[in-house]
């Protein structure tokens, strides 16, 4: 899979993408990202890429001209982009189900912006969606663009070293993860609960359930009422 990112500040990227597991899956070949600088698009001499909002008001725009310019050049290289991503707090946001579905392009184009926002006709001149990451406002589009990359890379096979360990988690069954304990058994006098030590296999995976339900409800309950909508659980709960 490859990743083409927009950005004014590629450098960003350096070392999130560069480390740990994401930079396994780079040198794997599972999948790759192609970062772009839109200023290197500018038509003006003071490579300026952005400009003061019509109608007034704070703040600055993100201009069409290096934005339409840098995607072209990207979307001439390679097989078409399946889907093209413009981060910003206006869109809908992100979410697991997104994720997968990204997992399955071979090709995803990421736009990420500066200042106030971008001109409206990027969006509608480039078939873009607008995706935000949560409700609460950052300096610019590369962290979610991260976000992105980190969500959907971790799905694809061969990112993460035990295959089974993106199918039981938190979001991927609608509910948050069970709790986890490694060694000792008692730190500080805190001990792990004793059916983990038990081996009773069924026991813990009920235990884990449990758990699972009672903290999603606790500190998700819109999670939680979704999940109660859901086939399984009410076949589980059954008077
Ligand atoms: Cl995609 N961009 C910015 N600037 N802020 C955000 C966001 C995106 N998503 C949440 N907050």
């Amino acid at each position: 899979m490859r990743f083409d990112i927009l950005t004014l500040f590629p450098e960003m990227f350096a070392s999130p993408m560069g480390s740990s597991i994401l930079k396994r899956g780079q040198e794997t070949g599972a999948f790759e990202i192609a970062l772009s600088n839109i200023r290197d698009f500018t038509d003006n001499p003071h490579r300026k890429v952005d400009d003061k909002p019509y109608g007034g008001g704070p703040g600055m725009v993100m201009m069409c001209e290096p934005v339409f310019r840098c995607f072209e050049h990207v979307a001439e290289q390679g097989p078409k982009p399946g889907r093209v991503l413009l981060m910003t707090p206006q869109g809908r946001q992100y979410d697991q189900k997104m994720a997968e579905e990204l997992s399955r392009e071979e090709r995803v184009v990421i736009i990420a912006g500066r200042y106030e926002g971008f001109d409206e006709r990027i969006r509608d001149g480039l078939g873009a969606e607008q995706v935000s990451i949560g409700d609460y406002v950052l300096t610019g589009g590369e962290l979610p663009a991260m976000v992105v990359v980190d969500s959907v890379a971790r799905l694809l096979e061969g990112v993460l070293g035990d295959e089974d360990s993106a199918k039981d988690e938190s979001f991927s069954n609608g509910l948050l993860e069970y709790p986890h304990y490694t060694r000792p058994e008692n730190y500080r006098g805190m001990t792990v609960p004793e059916v983990l030590l038990s081996g009773h296999h069924k026991n813990i995976e009920e235990w884990r359930r449990e758990k699972s339900l009672e903290r999603t409800k606790a500190v998700r309950p819109d999670l939680f009422e979704k999940y109660k909508d859901n086939s399984k659980y009410q076949e589980n709960n059954r008077e």
